[in-house]
């Protein structure tokens, strides 16, 4: 798209939003503090590098598809990360998982996993100037084949969760530390059973004794923030989840951590973006996984979608975007996965800058005095203004295509590098 196209079509964009009062280059400028924190997991299907055939193993989640040109080391992963931001405007963050270590052709087993493995990480993030994520690896491991972890009634099994999610807090907090930013631990396990079971309550008794034992070690806040994730159901966890919503809103609450919300993770009738103002109301901070299902929780890349743009103006409706920390969560092996970060990144930078742009105090009057179709048509006509062009104009200043000229470079790309793979 043409530079001067860009400018054009901002300026009237520009002169729309005035007309209801909003400044198109204030909201722009707000987009600095909107960090994505890209998870690192779709360069390679969620497979990590722990033995050179790792590849994700149940524990209620699936990637299904067989594109070509996945990430095969972590050189090829961080050549895929640059690739990818080089084409996203902002500054972004990366969010590691502990699979993704640095073990050097040895195999180091998760409860022995130590920061020198993820040094490389932290230097190749000082270098590109990010901050970085992490995230305890429970599953794709024989010891949580049978489908628990924490919560596991096998004492040598418990045990050995524990110290790996000890073991990642160490990790969470050094690079929180290093990178001068702090790092949000996010633990999400995939305890839970496919079937009926008796007792439930024994299985959360165990995990909340479980992460008491884990969080009895307290880190300074400016290094390490442990949020807690929820799910209602997984694959061949149907029946029962253990860290269901009910069990980490209370346990957030209770021992001052941050909730996590992953988008596919609640009845498909609930949405999450419903959820924020009452969260907000009893934890400090959240974070949001930014997910789409399709009927289930199938992880789709993220689009523009009615329910990311509730959950971005919810944020931006509650001032809350100091105490709300972004990250994605998709994993799609159907498609071009550096074409998926693109697509899924700008999509919930577009949802927020969209509901930066708008006119909340008009809209929040008109509800107070009762006028309804006052505030339905606002919000409808929100949806046709010449939005596309300040996000363009957005990218132009950070020196990204705009629009989907994205696409063709994505293309060389693959032609170049991931079709040689
Ligand atoms: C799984 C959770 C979890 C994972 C990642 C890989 O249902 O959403 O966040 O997707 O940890
Ligand atoms: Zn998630």
């Amino acid at each position: 798209m043409k530079k001067e196209f860009v400018e054009r079509a901002y300026a009237l964009a520009k002169e729309q939003y005035a007309a209801l009062g909003i400044d198109t280059d204030k909201a722009i400028a707000k987009m600095n503090s909107v960090k994505i924190s890209l998870h690192c997991w779709q360069t390679d299907d969620v497979g990590g590098f722990e033995t050179p055939d790792s590849t994700l193993g149940g524990g209620g989640i699936q990637v299904t598809g067989n594109y070509p040109g996945k990430a095969r080391s972590i050189a090829e992963m961080k050549m895929d990360l640059e690739k990818a931001m080089s084409l996203l405007p902002g500054k972004q963050r990366l969010n590691l998982h502990a699979i993704y270590g640095e073990f050097g052709g040895q195999f180091v087993d998760r409860d022995q996993i130590e920061v020198k493995h993820f040094q490389g990480w932290i230097d190749w993030a000082k270098n590109q100037g990010l901050g970085l994520d992490f995230n305890a690896s429970c599953f794709s491991h024989p010891k949580a084949d049978d489908g628990f972890t924490l919560s596991s009634k096998d004492e040598t099994i418990r045990q050995f969760w524990i110290e790996h999610v000890k073991r990642c807090r160490v990790i969470g907090a050094e690079i929180g530390k290093q990178l001068g930013s702090p790092c949000v631990l996010n633990h999400w396990i995939p305890d839970g059973s496919k079937d009926m079971p008796v007792d439930r309550g024994g299985h959360r008794a165990i995990l909340q004794k479980s992460l008491d034992e884990i969080f009895a070690v307290e880190y300074p806040k400016e290094y390490l923030k442990d949020s807690v994730e929820c799910k209602l159901f997984g694959i061949g966890s149907e029946a029962m989840v253990v860290g269901s919503h009910e069990f980490y809103m209370g346990y957030a609450i209770k021992n001052n951590k941050l909730l996590c919300l992953d988008m596919g993770h609640f009845h498909p009738t609930e949405q999450v973006g419903d959820k924020i103002s009452s969260c907000l109301l009893f934890v400090d901070e959240l974070m949001l996984h930014v997910s789409r299902g399709v009927r289930w929780d199938s992880d789709h890349v993220v689009t523009f979608s009615d329910e990311l743009n509730l959950l971005a103006q919810e944020v931006i409706r509650c001032k809350a975007l100091d105490r709300v920390n972004i990250g994605l969560d998709f994993f799609d092996g159907s498609l071009n996965r550096i074409g998926a970060y693109v697509i899924g990144t700008r999509a919930a930078q577009q949802a927020f800058l969209f509901a930066l742009l708008e006119p909340t105090e008009m809209i929040r009057k008109f509800e107070e005095q009762g006028k309804s179709f006052e505030r339905l048509a606002s919000l409808e006509g929100m949806k046709t203004m010449l939005f596309g062009a300040v996000y363009d104009k957005y990218c132009l200043d950070n020196g990204v295509p705009a629009g989907v000229d994205y696409i063709t470079e994505i293309q060389q790309y693959e032609s170049d590098v991931l079709s040689k793979r």
